[in-house]
């Protein structure tokens, strides 16, 4: 497919102002009827074709102001019908398609999943339903008419609000929708099928009354109480902090088994992943119930950051999911712990996007060209998105944020605008030029900062220097110095707060502009330590010049919670860099024991307190991220081995306390997932997994009976965990133990990708083998997403030892695998080939052989424009 470049926008030649459906369901001959009200768009080219997308369409018949179109009146193939002379004044053009959604495995358009006729529409799903003008920028009020039979499909649901049903002969049945709101075709959806629901009457701020329901598999309805929960916590969430009120009489979420990704915002009916909707104690685990109770907030919030005010083009992706995925941050930072939640944040940001910016994917956060949308729903979009906009609060300060907003909903509702557009808001609120910020969003890589320090006792002054380099990226060989706001404080050796003032810093922030800049504090009697870029208030890679020493001072008594982590994290980081790259040596043991005291005295000072950051203090840096800090030549059974090697000293060093931990209890009463709860589950349970690798006395026989005896999935999951992945774990204990699970939970999909995902990311020389065994399994299925992604994605994306096999055999596996689901659903074939994104940082010989790999891949024919896409840029 040829590119599309942001710079060769242009407004539509034709605006579509309603869309009138009506959509007759059948497994195999759907009929579709569109009727258009066209009219030419006063910014268009007056007199132009009328070009509109199709994709893999048959067209039944076609008329024109109610009249049929004669056949040398216009062209049409699967991909496009085109009227070379159109009214010149507003007309009416009527559509029929037929289409098959059981034959629909690409899971784009309308198809069935599990008997439930569904859609997904975003980014270019529209025109597998009807030819329409599928961009955007053009936004229409919709009805829809959907019929069934009563019996196959009890349930029909559409956008908006619900106007009218009926019977009709033959046992089938309909049912009218109408949404008043323009919208973009991305947003349509519609949904038929035979599900059971759960209801809750919701009035807004404003007096609205509204009924929010979640349709499930019949049967299936008590595990979405807690979805229905946090949907209304959401909205609620939205009007206090965000003054935003729901639009519609109804909200509806219906929840499907099959799903290329997580959830998608439809107008009033979004329609989720079931991963992400249904829960139970016994199936879900305490990060279900957080995933769950994020995404349906995120979705929801789109409703003004997407629905309300949608994107101009897709380039300008990040308008909505970078703001969404902000906004979603916060409610979950204001409903939980606000620096657990940032912890997690940025390790997902660096394990993401970091790897995806470091390597040949990158691309900024507005793109400028791409072949295939759908291959833009990056962490660099996302997260990395996320990441600007809270830069811009830091930068702005928390009025001036808000007034902006506020500007730009009342500004850009009901249109289709840019991120150009969005800045302007913030701009104008706060008075201040966002020009040189904007280069956040064109830039791709991620900004290097080397902060070095000084101190003149003479003098008592102490200066710190800032340096920032951005690394190049694929056709950005330059870079220039970005606004990178630095959030720091110092802090004495005993762990005081010292509060010396310095010129440029302004509210604990310093704002570097330039390569190079420098922070000098007066009056200073000794050397402070420095806790630098705290809450991680810009997305970059931070160089410190401070030894272990400071580095323990911060992990004891920075007042900054995530600093405090950090502190912990880059001693780790250092310890293993050097020990992968087999470098141990005596320095690195001492080092290591004063990371455990470290430790050991925060624990006994903190862990009872918030027992969900200890966990996170007790959890070393991913083996990815010490990948990316060796950069080149990786091995990553060295980071693997060195990895595991501390995480042993440290067990070891921190036994009896761990003891303790164990011991600490969870409030009384039925498990409930509050944050509270979970963090005290998360302390236990990496207790119980480091005393598992120091192989402590009796606790074999304490994971078996934990497994045995929990009352929830977390506890049970945790200790099947510890025991597929240590091997202190007698094989017998561990094979009883699947085996246990495997049977338990037959008839729960959701529940078997856990045990799929679990044992795919053993590093063991003999997973391959397993996999290729599981992929048998009576559970598994090609067909499903989850299950793909929880079979084959954890392989590739969680076990760097064993996807990265010294012998390729890990690549040559994910490339069949790739070439093998292409033919049914590229989509989820693309993503699994981004895990080949780190290839060129390995060893010379991985790194040959998976290239060879790579070129197997791209040389097949007939490949899906979303995979050769993947392929020729991670190539390139
Ligand atoms: N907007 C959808 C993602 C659509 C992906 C299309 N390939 C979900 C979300 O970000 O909320
Ligand atoms: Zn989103």
């Amino acid at each position: 497919p040829r590119a599309i470049r942001l710079e060769e926008y242009r407004p539509s030649d034709y605006l579509i102002d309603r869309v009138d459906l009506d959509i007759s369901l059948d497994a195999h001959a759907t009929k579709v009827r569109a009727m258009l009200a066209i009219r030419p768009n006063p910014e268009g080219t007056p007199g132009a074709p009328l070009t509109l997308d199709g994709d893999e369409l048959a067209l039944e018949a076609l008329a024109l102001n109610g009249e049929t179109l004669a056949e040398t009146a216009y062209t049409c193939q699967p991909d496009r019908l085109t009227i070379a002379n159109p009214p010149r004044d507003a007309f009416s053009l009527t559509i029929e398609t037929v289409i098959d959604p059981t034959a629909n495995t690409k899971l784009m358009g309308l198809y069935r999943s599990n008997g439930v006729y569904c859609t997904q529409c975003e980014a270019e799903g529209f025109r597998r339903i009807t030819y329409f003008l599928d961009r955007p920028d053009v936004m229409a009020v919709y009805t829809t008419r959907i019929e069934a039979a009563r019996e196959e499909a009890p349930i029909l649901l559409g956008n908006g609000n619900p106007v009218a049903a009926g019977d009709l002969p033959g046992g089938r049945h309909f049912a009218v929708w109408d949404d008043p709101h323009p919208k973009p075709s991305y947003l349509f959806a519609l949904v038929g099928g035979d599900l059971g629901s759960v209801t809750r009457d919701f009035v807004t701020k404003g007096g609205r009354a509204v009924r929010l329901a979640i349709y499930v598999e019949s049967g299936k309805q008590e595990r979405a109480h807690y979805a229905l929960d946090a949907l209304e916590r959401s909205m609620r969430w939205d009007e206090d902090v965000f003054g935003r009120e729901y639009d519609l009489d109804v909200f509806n979420i219906v929840a499907v088994s099959d799903f290329n990704m997580g959830a998608m915002e439809n107008k009033g009916l979004n329609i989720f992943n079931d991963k992400y909707v249904l829960a139970s104690p016994e199936t879900a685990t305490d990060a279900d119930y957080a995933h769950i109770e994020a995404i349906i907030a995120h979705e929801y919030f789109h409703n003004w950051t997407g629905n309300r005010i949608t994107c101009r083009d897709w380039f300008q992706l990040c308008l909505k999911e970078g703001l969404t995925v902000f906004r979603d941050q916060e409610f979950s930072s204001d409903e939980r712990s606000r620096a657990v939640e940032r912890i997690n944040a940025v390790r997902t940001l660096r394990a993401r996007q970091f790897t995806e910016d470091a390597g040949p994917l990158a691309h900024p956060v507005r793109p400028r060209e791409y072949r295939e949308i759908n291959n833009f729903y990056t962490a660099t979009v996302y997260e990395k998105g996320a990441e600007i906009i809270r830069m811009l609060k830091i930068l702005l300060g928390d009025d001036a944020f808000a007034c902006g907003m506020d500007l730009y909903f009342a500004r850009h509702d009901n249109e289709a605008t840019t991120v150009e557009a969005f800045l302007a808001c913030f701009a104008r609120a706060s008075g201040q030029d966002l020009t040189h910020f904007a280069l956040w969003y064109e830039q791709a890589g991620t900004p290097r900062v080397v902060v070095s320090s000084h101190y003149d006792s003479d003098k008592r002054q102490y200066r710190l220097d800032f340096a920032q380099s951005t690394p190049s990226t694929p056709g950005q060989p330059t870079k220039d110095p970005l606004v990178i706001p630095i959030a720091l404080g110092l802090v004495d050796h005993d762990g005081g707060a010292l509060d010396h003032r310095a010129e440029g810093l302004s509210d604990g922030v310093f704002v570097l502009r330039h390569s190079s800049d420098s922070l000098i504090f007066r009056d200073v009697d000794a050397r402070p330590v420095p806790s630098v870029l705290r809450g991680f208030s810009a997305p970059v890679r931070l160089s410190l010049d401070l030894d272990d020493t400071g580095l323990l001072t911060l992990v004891r008594h920075d007042s900054d919670a995530f600093n405090r982590w950090q502190a912990g994290q880059n001693v780790a980081t250092r310890l293993l860099t050097r020990a992968a790259r087999d470098e141990g040596d005596a320095a690195g043991e001492t080092a290591t024991q004063a990371l455990a005291e470290a430790l050991g005295s925060f624990l006994d000072a903190q862990a009872a307190q918030d027992p969900a950051f200890a966990a996170l203090m007790l959890t070393l840096p991913p083996e990815s991220e010490i990948a990316q800090e060796i950069g080149k030549d990786v091995d990553p059974d060295a980071i693997h081995r060195a990895r595991e090697a501390l995480r042993d000293t440290i067990a070891r060093a921190l036994a009896p306390r761990l003891e303790a931990l164990r011991a600490i209890p969870v409030a009384a009463g039925p498990y409930s997932p509050d944050a509270a709860s979970a963090g005290v589950r998360a302390l236990r349970n990496i207790a119980l997994d480091l005393l598992v690798k120091a192989d402590a006395a009796g606790i074999i026989e304490a994971l078996a009976a934990q497994y045995d005896n929990a009352d929830n999935m977390t506890d049970r999951l945790a200790a099947l965990t510890s025991a597929v992945h240590s091997p202190t774990v007698p094989d017998a204990l561990r094979q009883r133990l699947l085996t246990d699970f495997r049977n338990r939970f037959d008839d729960e999909p959701l529940v078997i990708d856990k045990w799929f995902a679990l044992q795919s990311g053993r590093a063991e020389p003999d997973t391959l083998a397993a996999i290729a065994e599981l992929m048998q399994d009576t559970a598994f299925s090609i067909n499903n997403p989850n299950r793909v992604r929880a079979l084959i994605g954890a392989f590739a994306m969680n076990n760097p030892t064993q996807f990265h096999r010294a012998d390729g055999a890990g690549y040559d596996f994910l490339a069949d695998q790739v070439i093998a689901l292409d033919a049914r659903n590229p989509q989820v074939a693309a993503r699994l080939l981004t895990a080949f994104n780190s290839w060129r940082m390995m060893e010379p010989g991985r790194r040959a052989k998976a290239q060879a790999a790579l070129e197997r891949v791209a040389s097949r024919d007939g490949l899906s424009g979303d995979v050769a896409d993947i392929v020729q840029r991670t190539l390139d």
